[in-house]
C-alpha cells in the first residue's frame, strides 16, 4: 500500500479523503484492465467510470483540481490507461466546462456519464509547443464557420464523439487571432487519417478536416479568445499530469520497496545495504516534493486564484521529471527484471515518457516559470 499520509495535509478537505477511498476501492477491484485493444478498453473504461459515478469532477461549472489530481494520481498507480481515460474526458471538455454556453454544456452530461467520449484538438503538424502559429482555419460563412485544416497527436482521436478544436478565424495576427469551437465527431469532412502507436499505446490520430461546416453556436467564448481558452484549460490540467506522474512515481516506489525487501545479496536483503537505502531516500524525497508542487497548485486554483500559471507548470515540470528519475531507479533496483516485459516497473518506465512532452513540454514549463519568475522581479 503507497503512502498515504499526504492525504492529511491542510490541502485537502473532508472530502477530498473520502473519495480518495473511494477511487482506491474501485481501482483496487477493477483494475489494470486488458490492454490489448486500447480502443476497446478506454471505451469500457469510460462507460465503467461514468457509471461509478467516478467522471463527475471532470467536467463542471467548478473544476476541483485536487480532486481531478487525486483521481488520476490513484488510477495511475493501478492502471495507466484508466488514468489517461479518465483525464480526456476532462482535458476533452474542459473548454466549455470552463467557457461553454448552456446548450454546449449539454455535452458535459453525457462526457460525466462517460456515454461519450471527449477530445482536445489543439497540436497540429506544424505547430506543438507554439500555440500561436495554429494554421487551422475557421473561416466565417453564411450562419456559422468552415473549417480546414490538420491535428496531430489528438488523444482519443478515432474514438471521441466529441472534440475542442482550436483554430484561426483571424481577427490578429498570432494567439490574438484563434478561436475555440465544439466539434462533433460525425461533422462530415472530418477524418481520421491516422491512427498513431506509441510507446505506451492509447488512442491517438492525426485527424484532417475539410470544408468543416459549423453552425455559429458552435464557438466556445469569444471569437479572438482561443489561445487563452486553450491557455486556461492546460493551467488546470496541467497540474494533472504531475499527478498522473505522481501515482506512476508512488507505484514505482512501491515495486521498488518490496523487490528490495524480497531480494538477498551479500548475507542479507537488499534493503540493508546503505547504498540501495540512499536511492529509496531519493525517491521518497522525490515524491513528496512532486506532491507538495501538484496539490500547491491545485489548492491554489481551488480556493480562488484567477490564474495558476506558474504554479501549474511548476507542478508539471517537477512532477514528470522527477517521476521519470524514480521510475529509472527502481527499474535499476529490479536487475534484469526490471526490463522484462511483464514486470511493473517496465510498464511505468514507457508511461512516464510521454507525461514530459505532452500539454507543454518540459522546456515549456521552464519558458512559462522563467517569464514569470523574470517578470515579477522587474
Ligand atoms: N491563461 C490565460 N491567458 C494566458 C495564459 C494563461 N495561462 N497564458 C498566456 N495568456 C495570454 C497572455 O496574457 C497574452 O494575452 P495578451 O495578448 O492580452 O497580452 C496572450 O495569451 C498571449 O500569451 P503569450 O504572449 O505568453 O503567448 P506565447 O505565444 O508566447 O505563448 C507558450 C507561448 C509557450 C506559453 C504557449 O504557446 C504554450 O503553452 N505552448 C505549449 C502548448 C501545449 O501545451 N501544447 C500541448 C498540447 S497537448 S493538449
Amino acid at each position: 500500500m503507497s503512502d498515504v499520509t499526504f492525504l492529511n495535509w491542510p490541502f485537502f478537505e473532508p472530502r477530498h479523503r473520502e473519495l480518495a477511498a473511494v477511487i482506491e476501492d474501485w481501482a483496487a477491484a477493477h483494475l489494470p484492465v486488458d490492454h490489448s485493444d486500447v480502443d476497446a478498453a478506454c471505451r469500457g473504461l469510460v462507460a465503467a467510470l461514468g457509471q461509478k459515478g467516478l467522471l463527475q469532477h471532470t467536467a463542471g461549472d467548478a473544476l476541483d483540481v485536487r480532486s481531478l489530481c487525486l483521481t488520476r494520481e490513484i488510477l495511475a498507480r493501478h492502471d495507466g490507461l484508466a488514468d489517461f481515460a479518465f483525464a480526456m474526458q476532462g482535458l476533452g471538455m474542459g473548454a466549455v466546462s470552463l467557457f461553454g454556453s448552456p446548450e454546449q454544456r449539454q455535452w458535459l452530461d453525457r462526457t460525466r456519464a462517460g456515454t461519450a467520449i471527449a477530445g482536445f484538438a489543439l497540436t497540429e503538424p506544424g505547430s506543438g509547443s507554439d500555440v500561436a502559429q495554429t494554421a487551422t482555419v475557421a473561416e466565417a460563412v453564411q450562419g456559422g464557420y468552415r473549417l480546414t485544416g490538420e491535428k496531430t497527436y489528438i488523444s482519443n482521436g478515432g474514438i471521441a464523439d466529441v472534440y475542442v478544436i482550436i483554430a484561426r478565424t483571424g481577427e490578429a495576427p498570432g494567439a490574438r487571432g484563434l478561436s475555440a469551437f465544439l466539434l462533433p465527431a460525425d461533422a462530415p469532412g472530418l477524418e481520421v487519417v491516422e491512427r498513431i502507436d506509441v510507446m505506451a499505446p492509447h488512442p491517438l490520430a492525426h485527424l484532417r478536416l475539410t470544408d468543416v461546416t459549423l453552425p455559429r453556436s458552435a464557438l466556445i467564448g469569444r471569437s479572438g479568445d482561443g489561445f487563452k481558452i486553450a491557455m486556461s484549460v492546460l493551467d488546470v490540467f496541467r497540474s494533472t499530469v504531475g499527478a498522473a506522474a505522481l501515482g506512476f512515481a508512488r507505484r514505482a516506489l512501491d515495486e521498488a520497496l518490496a523487490r528490495v525487501a524480497r531480494v538477498r545479496a551479500g548475507g542479507g536483503s537488499l534493503s540493508e545495504h546503505q547504498m540501495v537505502q540512499g536511492h529509496i531516500a531519493d525517491m521518497a524525497v522525490q515524491i513528496d516534493a512532486a506532491a507538495l508542487l501538484i496539490y500547491r497548485a491545485a489548492w491554489t486554483k481551488d480556493t480562488g486564484a484567477a490564474r495558476i500559471t506558474r504554479e501549474a507548470a511548476m507542478a508539471k515540470l517537477y512532477a514528470t521529471e522527477a517521476a521519470q528519475r524514480v521510475i529509472d531507479t527502481a527499474l535499476q533496483l529490479h536487475g534484469g527484471d526490471g526490463v522484462r516485459r511483464g514486470f511493473a516497473v517496465e510498464s511505468l518506465y514507457r508511461e512516464i515518457r510521454a507525461l514530459r512532452i505532452y500539454e507543454g513540454a518540459s522546456d515549456v514549463q521552464r519558458i512559462v516559470i522563467a517569464r514569470s519568475v523574470l517578470g515579477a522581479s522587474s
